[in-house]
């Protein structure tokens, strides 16, 4: 079946709508950051950069370290932007853009996140490093597609109970990371997380400025929540809609976490691109190693 011009949108040049790459351009490693200029800080530490493009907020750099190429890329703040990315991403290297078709062999890319995000249990501090194992997403992403069969039902449904989560909000969802590709970045530097990925900053996060949230106690229901002793750690805005769409897409997903805040203490670190930047690091001397 050939994808209409509407479905598969591409430029003048052949490349991808938004990520403004075409399928030469990208590596089969990617590292994805939200801010677009941590790309640079990424790719500063490479070898050698023979790809440097981007439109909007995507911006990729392309290179080697140690002869290992890497990818790197800007998703912006979001899964919407998530689910722009991983499709993008997907059907670079599983659809023929000449033809229009999706190639019968599926290649599998590895995506890492180097994300920052907000501690929610008092014993993670500011600038440790954390692993999501699992992500439980608050964003509605996840259901648009057919995805019911990579969801952990039973974990979902507990958690809704426990924080008698109000209906007029999206139904939660739980999804994991790819085990085999987390292996590389376990160390005693990393918790093991379980992460809820959220739709907002202020509000979603339960920060209150100047506006009342509709749960006040939310952060407290999300922090006390225990299901079988695995316990929510941390508030981002990007990992559920990562992981699930690299599981229904065939690829492997982790998202690594620099903390920044502690929202049970009250504190943010005062360096945050200081920490942000030995995550970098860390993920690209584990990844070349
Ligand atoms: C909010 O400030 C942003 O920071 C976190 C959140 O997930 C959200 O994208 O991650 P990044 O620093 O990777 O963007």
């Amino acid at each position: 079946m050939q994808l209409k011009a509407s479905e598969l949108v591409l430029n003048a040049d052949n490349s991808i709508y938004h990520l403004n790459i075409v399928p030469e351009d990208l590596a089969d490693t990617i590292i994805t950051v939200g801010d677009p200029d941590r790309v640079p800080v990424v790719s500063k530490y490479f070898d050698t950069i023979e790809v440097k493009k981007g439109k909007r907020e995507f911006h990729t750099h392309t290179g080697t370290l140690n002869g290992k190429r890497i990818s790197v890329i800007s998703t912006g703040i979001g899964t919407d932007n998530i689910d722009i990315v991983l499709n993008e991403l997907d059907a670079l290297v599983n659809i023929n853009f000449d033809t229009r078709t999706i190639n019968e062999h599926k290649k599998q890319l590895d995506i890492i996140r180097i994300g920052t995000t907000g501690a929610i249990q008092p014993n993670i501090e500011v600038g440790d490093f954390l692993l999501s194992e699992r992500a439980i997403g608050f964003d509605s992403l996840l259901r648009f597609y057919d995805a019911k069969h990579i969801l952990d039902e039973a974990l979902q449904n507990s958690f809704m109970k426990h924080t008698d989560w109000s209906k007029d909000k999206s139904t939660p969802y739980v999804v994991s990371c790819d085990h085999d590709l987390a292996a590389l970045f376990m160390s005693d530097e990393m918790h093991k997380g379980f992460t809820a990925t959220n739709v907002g900053f202020y509000g979603p996060q339960g920060r209150k400025l100047r506006l009342k949230t509709e749960d006040e106690n939310l952060n407290a229901k999300l922090a006390s929540f225990d299901y079988k002793g695995l316990k929510i750690t941390n508030l981002e805005m990007e990992t559920s809609g990562i992981y699930g769409l690299a599981k229904l897409l065939g690829h492997r997903a982790v998202s690594l976490n620099c903390i920044l805040a502690n929202r049970s203490t009250g504190e943010f670190l005062t360096n945050p691109t200081v920490a942000t930047e030995k995550l970098i690091k860390f993920t690209l001397n584990k990844l070349t190693e």
